[in-house]
């Protein structure tokens, strides 16, 4: 339990809250502990203060009429507060070495000793010595009045208030105890910082409760006291008296009792003759008791509270540390073991990242060759099978014969631009496939939903143009190459031969007359007769070819060299792949996406907790290093000798 810094967080936790089972948040309670440890600092600063000042206070005390104001005359050797048979002193008297107040005796009677300033008028009003008895008899004062008194010592150098350089004594008569002024009394020991209280007790009467509850108290906050027993000189059973007092002392005071001997004087004020440098030896030797019991164990009387409270102090500290400490290992523990749990799948993440990337671009790739691949195959078979797909149009004659042609070769167009789109929707259904698939890659893995590629616009009207093919037939291209040869030599007598060549003698006969219809009956005739001859000429029989299907021969085969020369066939297969890589790479590329900002979210994690890791290893490290210092400071404050240990302060 700490037995400093505790008391004022409950304090200010019933007043902060109203109850008392308020949370313990750090957040709150430190502001709590920084305004405890600043008082505490504060504290600290007073006791050091005390320690290093080497002026003591002695507070006279005891019962009403007991003999304390003549006790502090005695120790005087001269009449300085008033002495009377009827109860007197209403108010604490202090009575300081003149020189504090330039040498000039007189009195301040103030009426708040809290404010008092030597310096300050206002806070004081002035009294001849001369006259202080009769203020002392009329003024009642409130519980912070006090009366200085400054006087001259005597010269005695045996006499209690003495200014030797070392120490600075003070000595403060009180008025008689009683319910009100045993409160007045410790509000002024508070204020004051009593370092010996003297008690006279006459040895005629007996204790009264007020003394015994006054002394119950103070032997509660100071374990020594200073006993002067007077008017025992007319005592007749001394024996029995003193085992009495001593009876009384040790039941209210057991340590005084112990040392009875230096703190227990029996001995009237009344033996020192006043004015006279001299006094008793017995008297004197109850002064030296009291010097030495004052300035000769300054230790016990100043030390040990500051004693007492920097080991309290520090054994709070200790204990601070001690619990932070155990509060640093907790956090590490659970950030070690949070970094711990947390790397399997950190690991795990890290390689289905590499895994499932490469898959996806593997599939990438294996989805372009397929359809790379596919397309080439298909459109090649299509390439080479025009022939079939030049349709049956039918046979328009000569002269029809461009139109023809064209129709031919639009149908074997139409196959081409189907066959490409039929290869683009292949393409695009295995887009759609791999594309799901790649988007179900890291499923089980991350959070975040993969996007959907819009394969609507795949192969969009954009692509309508790369269907379309453009291939011109002239009835030239008709012509074999070797033809073309011959005419260019064998001049327009050739034309017969090479028009049967390329339709067939069969069609040239069957369709003469048909010619003839349009380039008028002469010319048809000259033309027909012509073409005979040359026929003749070149061949032993006229063979009839199937003219249609030279054509769709020669049409396809134009076709196919076009498409050869532009080498459209890697172009489509080409085109096709991009296009189903670029639609794949957006899949493959939002997965690694995902996946980045997955791991990169969990790497950002793990480094949160392994700083965690490191505050809390600081941490640690402090709290062990402040409980280190508090351990070797408390065993430096221990060694200190203040005699007696429970000792403790009035403040
Ligand atoms: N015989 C005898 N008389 C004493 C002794 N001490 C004090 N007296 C007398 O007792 C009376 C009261 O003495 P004070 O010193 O005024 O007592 P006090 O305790 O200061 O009294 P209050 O301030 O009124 O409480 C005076 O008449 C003193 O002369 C003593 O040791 N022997
Ligand atoms: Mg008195």
């Amino acid at each position: 339990m700490l037995r400093v810094l505790q008391l004022d967080i409950k304090l200010n936790l019933m007043t902060a809250s109203g109850r008392t089972a308020a949370p313990l948040e750090p957040g709150s309670l430190a502001p709590l502990f920084e305004d405890r440890l600043a008082s505490a600092l504060r504290h600290l600063t007073n006791l050091y203060e005390r320690v290093s000042d080497t002026s003591f206070k002695v507070i006279v005390a005891g019962d009403v009429n007991a003999g304390k104001s003549s006790v502090v005359n005695a120790l005087l050797r001269r009449t300085v507060v008033p002495v009377d048979q009827q109860p007197l002193t209403s108010t604490f008297l202090e009575v300081l070495d003149a020189r504090l107040n330039d040498n000039i005796e007189e009195a301040h009677a103030c009426e708040d000793r809290r404010i008092y300033d030597r310096l300050n008028e206002a806070t004081f009003w002035r009294i001849p010595l001369r006259d202080l008895e009769e203020t002392v008899a009329e003024w009642t004062g409130d519980e912070h009045s006090i009366i200085k008194v400054y006087a001259r010592q005597a010269d005695d150098d045996s006499a209690l208030v003495h200014n030797d350089g070392v120490a600075n004594l003070s000595v403060i008569d009180s008025p008689g105890l009683n319910t009100d002024s045993i409160k007045t009394f410790f509000l002024l020991a508070r204020q004051e910082e009593i370092d010996v209280v003297v008690f006279v007790l006459n040895a005629e009467n007996t204790l009264t409760l007020s003394g015994r509850e006054f002394l119950e108290q103070a032997s509660k906050e100071k374990a020594h006291l200073f006993f002067i027993v007077n008017r025992f000189e007319g005592i007749r059973a001394k024996d029995r008296c003193s085992r009495r007092i001593l009876e009384q002392i040790r039941e209210v005071s057991p340590k005084t009792y112990d040392e009875a001997r230096d703190l227990v004087h029996w001995i009237s004020p009344t033996r020192v003759r006043l004015h006279d440098d001299d006094a008793p030896d017995d008297w004197k030797d109850m002064e030296r008791a009291l010097r030495n019991f004052t300035l000769g164990r300054r230790a016990r009387t100043k030390l040990e509270p500051a004693k007492i409270y920097l080991l309290n102090i520090l054994a709070d500290l200790r204990l601070l540390a001690r619990m932070n400490r155990r509060d640093a290992d907790q956090r590490l523990k659970q950030a070690s073991d949070a970094l711990e749990a947390s790397r399997p799948g950190y690991e795990k993440l890290v390689e289905s990242q590499r895994d499932d990337c490469t898959t996806a671009d593997k599939e990438t790739e294996a989805v372009g060759d397929h359809v790379r691949q596919l397309t080439r195959r298909r459109l090649r078979t299509v390439s080479e099978s025009f022939e079939i797909h030049g349709g049956d149009p039918a046979w328009p004659g000569f002269t029809g014969m461009l139109g023809y042609v064209d129709a031919i070769r639009d149908a074997m167009l139409r196959a081409w631009e189907h066959e490409v789109g039929k290869c683009e929707q292949a393409t695009l259904e295995r887009v759609q496939h791999a594309s799901a698939r790649i988007a179900t890659l890291g499923a089980d893995t991350l959070t975040e939903p993969a996007r959907t590629a819009d394969l609507s616009r795949l192969f969009s009207k954009h692509h309508e143009q790369h269907r379309q093919l453009n291939v011109r037939i002239e009835l030239w291209d008709l012509v074999e190459i070797r033809e073309r040869i011959g005419i260019a030599t064998a001049g327009l007598g050739s034309v017969a031969m090479i028009i049967s060549n390329v339709f067939g003698y069969k069609s040239l006969l069957l369709n003469a007359a048909q010619v003839g219809s349009t380039v008028g009956l002469q010319g048809a005739k000259r033309w027909f007769l012509f073409s005979i001859t040359l026929a003749g000429v070149g061949a032993a029989a006229f063979v009839i070819g199937d003219m249609q299907y030279a054509v769709h021969r020669k049409v396809a085969r134009k076709i196919r060299e076009h498409i050869r020369e532009v080498g459209l066939i890697d172009q489509h297969a080409d085109r096709v792949a991009k296009r189903a890589q670029a639609a794949l790479r957006f899949s493959a590329q939002d997965l690694r996406e995902r996946y980045q900002r997955a791991v990169e979210a969990e790497r950002h994690q793990r480094e949160q907790r392994a700083q965690d890791q490191l505050d809390a290893k600081e941490r640690r490290r402090w709290f062990r290093d402040m409980a280190r210092r508090a351990k070797e400071l408390q065993e430096l404050v221990d060694v200190v000798d203040c005699d007696d240990r429970k000792v403790s302060t009035l403040s």
